[in-house]
Order: C-alpha cells, then structure tokens, then sequence
C-alpha cells in the first residue's frame, strides 16, 4: 500500500447544530442527547483505506467560540476539508452558515473542500430549511450538500467517505506526503481516534 496522506477537516457552524455529535457518531459511534460544551479546540482522528491509500482524518472541533464567530486563524489553518452544519429545524442555523463560508472562503480561499452538511433529518416533521433551497445554497458556492442525523446514524459514514475521496483527488498520485497537504501545514501526527483534547464540561444547552 501507498504511504499514507492525512487531511485537516475543521467543523464550522452555530452552538447545538450537532456538529460534535457528528464527531463522535462518525469516530466512537456514540451519540449523546446532551449538548456537551467543548472546553478549547479539539481533534479527533480516523483512519480509513480508500483506492488502497491508507487515508487519516484529524477531524477538528471547536471549543464554542462559534458564539462569538470568533474562530481563530489556527483553527482553520492548513485545513483541507470543511464541514459546515446546520439543523434542519432552525433556518437561523442555516443562514449561519453562509457566513462561515465567507470567512472560509477568505482564510483558505477556494482550495478547500466544502460540505454543507443539513444535520437533523431525524426531526424532518419540524423542518425549515427546504432541501431546495438548500441545494441551491450548497451549488452556488461550489459546495456540496449532504444529509445526516447523527442521532441515528444515517449519512455521517458516506459524508466523510466522500469527503475524503474529494480530497484525495486534490492530491497527485505519486504524492507520499504523510502529513497534511497543503503548503506551510503544521503535520498532524494520527494515532487512532484520540483526542486531541477531551477536557470537557457537562453543559445543557438548546
Ligand atoms: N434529533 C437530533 N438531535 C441531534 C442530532 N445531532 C445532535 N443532536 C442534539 O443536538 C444537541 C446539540 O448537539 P451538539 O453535538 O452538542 O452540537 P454542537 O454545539 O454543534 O457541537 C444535543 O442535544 C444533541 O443530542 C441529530 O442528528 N438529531
Ligand atoms: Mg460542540
């Protein structure tokens, strides 16, 4: 097998849209109906084999400061992969979005890859966000949208399969880069589904 590629995948969006439950359905397969507040930015990580490449995510968390849109440069730094979520439930969390994407877009320019993850569809009876609009959002900033609940585990699996073949199609094929891939990156070094810090607080929100 080819030598192995990490990717740096950052988690955007409102407070309570599920964005760490998606981490932890997708890296422990556990989900947890309280809103736990992350203490200070974290990473988990997850190896998986795609095309026979031996394929690492250190997929990053953040640590609340989304309620003051006050992510730092560090957490989006040298990131390849973007998940912006929102709660099918609340349009405010999808109008959200649209900003994360701006400031994305202006810290890492248009080399990463985005996903526009509608998080929730367990609660479809109480939508707001129609899949139509939200389609048309996700194309019109070259974006592509995907489905999830990770309460029930449906979709989370193939959001990050696809994410990870899109960045790997970013990489050329004689690439044995083993740390992430974009230029001037600080190199991660995987070690299966750790924490890159689970100082955690017991916190209800929502
Ligand atoms: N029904 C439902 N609830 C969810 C889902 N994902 C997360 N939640 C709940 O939404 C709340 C906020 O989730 P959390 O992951 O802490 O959101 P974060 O602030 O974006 O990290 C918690 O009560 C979760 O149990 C989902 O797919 N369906
Ligand atoms: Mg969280």
């Amino acid at each position: 097998m080819s030598r192995s590629v990490t990717f740096k995948i950052v988690l955007l969006g409102e407070g309570c849209v599920g964005k760490t439950s998606i981490i932890s359905c997708y890296t422990e397969n556990s989900f947890n109906n309280k809103h736990v507040e992350t203490q200070q930015a974290s990473f988990k990580t997850k190896r998986l084999t795609l095309d026979g490449r031996r394929v690492d995510l250190a997929i990053w968390d953040t640590a609340g400061q989304e309620r003051f849109q006050a992510l730092g440069p560090l957490y989006y730094r040298d990131a390849n992969g973007a998940l912006l979520v929102f709660d099918i439930t609340d349009e405010d969390s999808f109008n959200r979005v649209k900003g994360w994407v701006k400031q994305l877009k202006r810290m890492l320019g248009d080399d990463v890859v985005l996903c526009i993850v509608a998080n929730k569809i367990d609660l479809e009876k109480d939508r707001h966000v129609s899949m139509q609009t939200a389609e048309e959002y996700a194309q019109s900033v070259d974006a592509k949208l995907y489905h999830t609940s990770a309460k029930l585990n449906q979709g989370i699996g193939e959001l990050f399969n696809d994410l990870a073949a899109r960045m790997l199609q970013k990489v050329p094929s004689n690439s044995n880069n083993t740390s992430t891939l974009r230029s001037g990156g600080i190199p991660i070094q995987p070690s299966s589904t750790t924490d890159g810090n689970d100082r955690q607080k017991s916190n209800t929100c929502c």
